[in-house]
């Protein structure tokens, strides 16, 4: 008996070609207003599921296929008489083939300015009611959610006659998580708005963290194992990543990636994409042990890995360049783990060609532009904690020139300015307490992730004592205030000229004094940036 197959789609892509190749092989089309006039058009013979209910799409669409004649045909398991014989009595014919996409709800309310009526009328009720039906009878219905399976389906009733039951169970698979998909945009979507602040507006006012939240995340892989190899684990992706975010990359050649390389990738990622003049950041343990610009990659590349070559064995390195040949060399002389950047030339990534161990990616820059998603910009930053979510908006703040408030009698001078900035950006990067001695556009010490600042200062300049750095004159950025003068005293006896931090303690004054009394300039942000 011929096979019939229902087509309804709002996204129309590729779905001509495959109703040709189903009328080649003699299914039967059954088809929507929209999609049967297109199926129709193009000169192939089509049923409209109005003429085979006998009901006419009603409510400006809002009613075409809420039928049992639609319903009946997609659910009935044909293994049971019972089922066969009820649609017998009432002249339901069945239906093996289930082709939907869904009304764009997503890309309409990405649009700027959706207003909440057209954010509702593109809630789609017909469509993802037939795919539920279909994918829970996986066995007797196939049900296509997306073009890219057109093909295989085809190709497998064009050599079989039939599509096995792997297919059309992985089909189901897919269709469920697509609806879950939707309905999750749609809950987002809604549970977002601030109802009474939306009232006077045309497009409705939204809150940054719903009530409920539904963000669905995509496999990428599965890990070798966890932070430590008696965890398992597995790297996901958001469903609509930012365009220039790690999860984007292509790895060309190298090891299969690890947990902790994904997490420490990440960390470097993030910081050397802030860099808008060449730059290259090396990662340990998710903290940068060494960051620079410089004229090119090598040169910034050079400059990093001074700040502590020790700490950069096996590390994690970044660029925000196209890394050439030269660059390639300089960091092929020591070991690594990871390289990134937004791409190699070939003659780069010959370098690397014996290194076959060597991971290396392949991550687009993000394109640039007005809003946050164009530039990149990470939306929302999680931290799981026992049965439980912490969600903030991401740590984004630039720094701005005019944001700076020289507290000191000794005003920095222009190229201290750009140093305090340069070490300013780094410390957002470097987890708490973070202290960063820099200068000439280079990190010449990193304290991280200690319990004092204090401490973070001894252990800042002791690192950059090992690698034989001078640190006189060098720029200090301290990524939260001061408690007290002796964090500053530390680093001015080390031979910080000039300093950067939040202000905002209760002892501000007694720092200042400090700072003036030593002889340094000291200018406050009026921003933290704390990462644990
Ligand atoms: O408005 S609906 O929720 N009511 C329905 O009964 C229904 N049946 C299919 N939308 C419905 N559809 C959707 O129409 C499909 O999911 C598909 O996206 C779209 C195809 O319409 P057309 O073929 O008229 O372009």
């Amino acid at each position: 008996m011929a096979l019939t197959a229902l087509i309804s789609v709002s996204d129309k892509s590729g779905v001509l070609e495959f109703a040709q190749g189903l009328h080649a092989l003699g299914v039967k089309l059954l088809s929507t207003g929209g999609t049967a006039k297109l199926l129709a058009d193009a000169g192939l013979p089509v049923t409209e599921v109005a003429d085979h209910t006998g009901f006419p799409e009603m409510l400006d669409g809002r009613v075409k296929t809420l039928h049992p004649k639609v319903h009946g045909g997609l659910l009935a398991r044909r293994d049971l008489p019972a089922h066969m014989s009820a649609l017998e009595t009432h002249g339901i014919a069945t239906i093996d083939l289930l082709v939907v996409n869904l009304y764009p709800f997503e890309a309409t309310v990405a649009k700027a300015g959706c207003t909440l009526e057209d954010a509702i009328e593109n809630i789609d009720i017909g469509g993802p009611a037939m795919v539920r039906s279909a994918a829970k009878n996986w066995k007797d219905v196939a049900v296509l959610t997306d073009a890219s399976q057109y093909p295989v389906a085809l190709s497998a009733l064009q050599s079989q006659g039939r599509i096995d039951e792997k297919t059309k169970f992985a089909f189901s698979v897919a269709a469920f998580n697509r609806i879950a998909d939707y309905d999750g945009a749609i809950s987002d979507y809604l549970s977002s708005i601030d109802f009474e602040a939306s009232a006077a507006q045309p497009a409705p006012v939204r809150k940054p963290f719903p009530a409920q939240s539904n963000g669905r995340f995509v496999k990428l892989q599965d890990l070798r194992y966890g932070e430590n190899p008696h965890q398992q684990a597995a790297f996901y992706r958001d469903l609509y990543p930012a365009p220039g975010s790690l999860v984007t990359a292509r790895q060309l050649q190298g090891k299969e990636l690890s947990y902790n390389n994904i997490a420490d990738a990440d960390a470097a990622w993030e910081c050397v994409k802030s860099f808008d003049t060449p730059a290259c950041v090396i990662v340990k343990h998710a903290n940068p042990c060494g960051v620079a610009v410089g004229v090119d990659a090598a040169q910034a590349y050079d400059k990093a890995f001074k700040t502590d070559p020790t700490s950069a064995f096996g590390g994690i390195i970044a660029f925000n360049r196209p890394v050439d040949e030269a660059a390639a060399q300089a960091v092929s002389k020591q070991f690594v783990e990871v390289l990134m950047a937004p791409g190699f030339t070939p003659e780069a990534l010959a370098v690397f060609k014996s290194k076959v161990n060597v991971r290396i990616l392949e991550i687009a820059l993000p394109p640039g532009g007005a809003t946050a998603w164009e530039r990149g910009l990470n939306a929302v930053d999680a931290k799981r904690i026992g049965s439980g979510l912490l969600l903030q908006t991401a740590d984004n703040h630039e720094l701005t020139l005019d944001a700076l408030k020289v507290v000191t009698k000794k005003q920095p001078t222009p190229e201290q300015l750009q140093d305090l900035l340069f070490a300013w950006k780094v410390a957002k990067y470097v987890k708490s307490n973070a202290i960063v001695f820099c200068a000439g556009g280079m990190t010449l010490g990193v304290g991280a992730g200690q319990m004092s600042r204090i401490d973070s200062a001894r252990i800042a300049s002791i690192k950059a004592e090992h690698a034989k750095l001078p640190l006189a004159g060098s720029a200090v950025a301290s990524d939260a205030f001061f408690p007290f003068r002796d964090g500053l005293d530390v680093v001015v006896d080390h031979g910080a000229s000039c300093v950067i931090q939040p202000g905002g303690s209760m002892r501000d004054q007694e720092v200042i004094d400090a700072a003036d009394e030593r002889g340094v300039a000291m200018v406050f942000t009026g921003v933290r940036h704390f990462r644990h």
